[in-house]
């Protein structure tokens, strides 16, 4: 899309192409036989160094939206630009080689590359999105992850709607579209209003599908994490508490973790044993709590046994790592002694991870119960000032500590590694679209289907049923965790 800040210099691009011959105008036979009024010859910009480096900077501002470790470019024409992008901003690259070396290693992808690592796709221009996909395949088949591609111009011809079927899913972002780059070239005086009118009429009418041999190869593609089952994602898991967590979503058949936001010891207990059977998760802010004591911590965790579900402190640890330890072991609470899963901000660098995994495995070390911990990718509240690139941060310290980082709590997608978990906070049941202090709410299907969540965080919509009949509680968290699970069941189909 054109925005007001870079239109400008889009406008320049254009009509550079215009002139450079790279937009022509007229009759040409395509690849696919089907005649054409346009053709669009990108190549040629590697003969205009200056037009190169500017129409490359189009995708800066895209890129900074997209997560990823490496970049690769489709061959031939959008290696140049992908080799621009790395080289001058410092992203390691990939090489796919379209035709397979018939020496040497035989291989198709050059570069330094590690299973699991997000690859972003650069590519020219869209048309069906069968290039990229072939690009797509060729990584995804060497085990890395592949969710997003950018490309200068969207031709409008169907191909960013192919690539985001559920079995490619892939994000295709444009810098212009081509009805945008035409409308230009029209108000510029380049094009005739019929040249013009022609071209979009052809375009609308002239759609292409990805070819059904392509098509036939996408079963060998690993599929992102929503299409593994949870039983596949327990046997990915390094972490056992991970593992654990999988496979109880699986016989409990439920993704839901309770929020037990509340003041004092005995409702929480009451809570824990009328929403343990549904649940698969609860989770404390046990500094709320007015009589807390290592008893009700015992009585919890014997709670958590009988009825299977893991204990989840919400402590959010943000310190220097000496102080996290301390946070983390003493005090009032000692949670490592009776928590499974913690969660941290990124903030304060890695050595915040290493601090609470030193502590974590030694408690495990005492009485064998594995724990994890989860990043905070992303906050629920109103006007956070979470950055844009918190998430891709708390991704990389993630897939550096997969025996402890079980997860994200997030609000979007952070990892197609479908051995992370995300938790989605702020989902409710209702017309409600927050609270009066920032809180902003979801549906359980929102959460799942749109905000990538695995498990959804529920608090004031069970727990203020606490105090109704129990049929009331009842039927209100099966309702949460039917709804839940089940939007995370047609999502796998
Ligand atoms: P609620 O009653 O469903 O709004 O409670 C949500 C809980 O999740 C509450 O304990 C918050 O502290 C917690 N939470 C959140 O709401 N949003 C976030 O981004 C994070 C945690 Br992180």
């Amino acid at each position: 899309m054109v925005n007001d800040n870079n239109s400008a210099g889009i406008n320049s691009i254009i009509r550079r192409l215009f002139e450079c011959n790279a937009l022509k105008f007229g009759q040409f036979k395509l690849k696919s036989g089907i005649e054409s009024p346009v053709y669009i010859d990108l190549r040629i910009i590697i003969s205009q160094p200056d037009l190169m480096i500017d129409l490359c900077q189009q995708y800066v501002p895209l890129m900074k939206q997209c997560r990823f470790d490496q970049i690769c470019g489709v061959p031939y024409t959008a290696l140049t630009m992908a080799t621009y992008l790395s080289a001058q901003f410092h992203y390691p690259m990939l090489m796919r080689r379209k035709e397979m070396k018939q020496h040497g290693t035989k291989q198709t992808l050059e570069g330094v590359f590690q299973q699991g690592n997000r690859v972003l796709i650069i590519e020219d221009l869209i048309s069906s999105g069968s290039s990229i996909l072939e690009t797509a395949l060729a990584l995804r088949q060497a085990g890395l992850i592949v969710t997003d591609a950018i490309v200068f111009i969207d031709r409008e011809q169907g191909g960013i709607q192919n690539l985001r079927h559920p079995d490619i899913d892939i994000k295709v972002h444009s810098c212009i579209s081509f009805s945008e780059l035409i409308n230009y070239l029209k108000n510029e005086g380049h094009i005739t209003d019929e040249k013009s009118t022609e071209v979009l009429k052809w375009i609308n009418s002239n759609h292409c599908a990805i070819p059904v041999a392509l098509h036939n190869q996408l079963s060998l593609i690993t599929r992102p994490s929503s299409w593994k089952s949870y039983e596949d994602r327990a046997r990915l898991c390094q972490n056992p508490l991970g593992k654990r967590l999988f496979e109880l979503m699986k016989s409990k058949q439920s993704n839901l973790c309770v929020s037990a936001d509340l003041t004092n010891c005995e409702s929480i207990l009451k809570l824990a044993d009328l929403a343990g059977p549904h649940i698969v998760m609860l989770k404390t802010h046990v500094d709320i709590i007015d009589d807390f004591s290592m008893d009700f911590a015992r009585r919890l965790r014997d709670l958590a046994r009988n009825h299977n579900f893991i204990l989840f402190e919400d402590r959010k640890f943000a310190d220097i790592g000496f102080t996290v330890q301390k946070q983390y072991t003493g005090g009032l609470f000692r949670l490592s002694e009776w928590t499974d899963l913690i969660n941290a901000h990124i903030l304060p660098g890695p050595a915040i991870i290493d601090a609470l995994r030193q502590e974590a495995v030694a408690s495990s070390l005492k009485d064998g119960q594995a724990r994890g911990c989860l990043l905070i990718s992303h906050l629920s509240s109103e006007g956070n000032l979470v950055p844009a690139d918190y998430a891709q941060e708390a991704y990389k310290m993630a897939i550096k500590n997969p025996d402890f980082i079980v997860g994200f709590i997030s609000q979007t997608k952070v990892s197609a590694d479908p051995a992370f978990i995300h938790m989605t906070p702020g989902v409710k049941i209702g017309n409600e679209k927050g609270d009066q202090l920032g809180q902003q709410y979801t549906t359980p299907e929102d959460a799942v289907q749109n905000k990538g969540a695995d498990l959804i965080i529920v608090g004031r919509g069970i727990i203020s049923k606490l105090n109704s009949s129990r049929e009331e509680f009842e039927t209100n968290i099966i309702l949460y965790k039917k709804r839940g699970y089940d939007a995370y069941i047609n999502l796998c189909q």
